[in-house]
């Protein structure tokens, strides 16, 4: 059955792979899972055929057969259920992984909006002078308890699994901002999702999107 799935027209990131597309694309890409991909621009996200996919107007959505989806941590978890490949077999350590998802997007994801929000959309703001050292602390004060929790090893718990590549995901919003270096067990974590081939071709294929060129190779 086709999967479509829904992107930036142009991703304001012009292709550095921080829209949430990626994430899902990455996900197909580990499970090995060929999509189709729907580009939507601003305005058609806030129209009728795609608010019925997409109650709030975003992107990415997943289309499969009847089944519509959004919501990335949805849409991931919705993949990895059913396909081998990014869920372990063992029921418990299936359900850490699963915590791992909920743990990036819930905990760690947030604190990093905010950083995002502080700088993008609020950085000419009066306030932001002020609020941005706490604003960062906040998320410092994640990564160094991610950090602990992460030691020497090379994923959270045990194989690469959903919960790393949604924890990869969010953590990759921060290089930017330089503050992932302070903790270079984080970023060579990242560094190693980053390495996997699936992320590879998922990066290559939303660069292309932007760039207007096909994905070398
Ligand atoms: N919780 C939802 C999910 O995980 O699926 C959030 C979806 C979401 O935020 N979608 C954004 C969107 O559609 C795109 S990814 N925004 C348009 C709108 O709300 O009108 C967020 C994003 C956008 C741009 C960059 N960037 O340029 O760096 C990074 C991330």
């Amino acid at each position: 059955m086709t999967i479509t799935i829904t992107a930036f027209e142009r991703s304001p990131d012009g292709g550095k792979g921080l829209a949430r597309d990626t994430r899902v694309r990455w996900a197909l890409e580990e499970v090995g899972l060929p999509y189709a991909v729907r580009l939507v621009s601003f305005r058609a996200m806030k129209e009728g055929a795609h608010l019925a996919l997409h109650p709030f107007g975003q992107i990415p959505t997943y289309e499969e057969g009847d089944l519509a989806l959004f919501e990335t941590g949805s849409i991931v978890f919705h993949i990895a259920q059913r396909h081998a490949g990014l869920l372990p077999d063992d029921a418990n350590a299936r359900a850490r992984a699963i915590t791992w998802m909920f743990a990036a997007l819930n905990t760690v994801e947030p604190a990093i909006l905010e950083l995002a929000t502080a700088r993008i959309v609020e950085g000419d703001k009066p306030w932001t002078k002020e609020s941005l050292p706490l604003v960062a602390d906040r998320v410092r004060e994640k990564l160094k308890q991610l950090s602990a929790r992460l030691g020497d090893a090379d994923w959270l718990d045990g194989a690469f699994s959903a919960g790393d590549l949604m924890m990869v995901s969010v953590l990759l919003r921060l290089k930017p901002s330089g503050i992932l270096d302070e903790y270079p067990n984080l970023s060579a974590y990242v560094a190693r999702g980053e390495a996997r081939p699936a992320y590879k071709r998922a990066f290559a294929a939303q660069l292309a999107v932007n760039t207007g060129k096909p994905p070398a190779g």
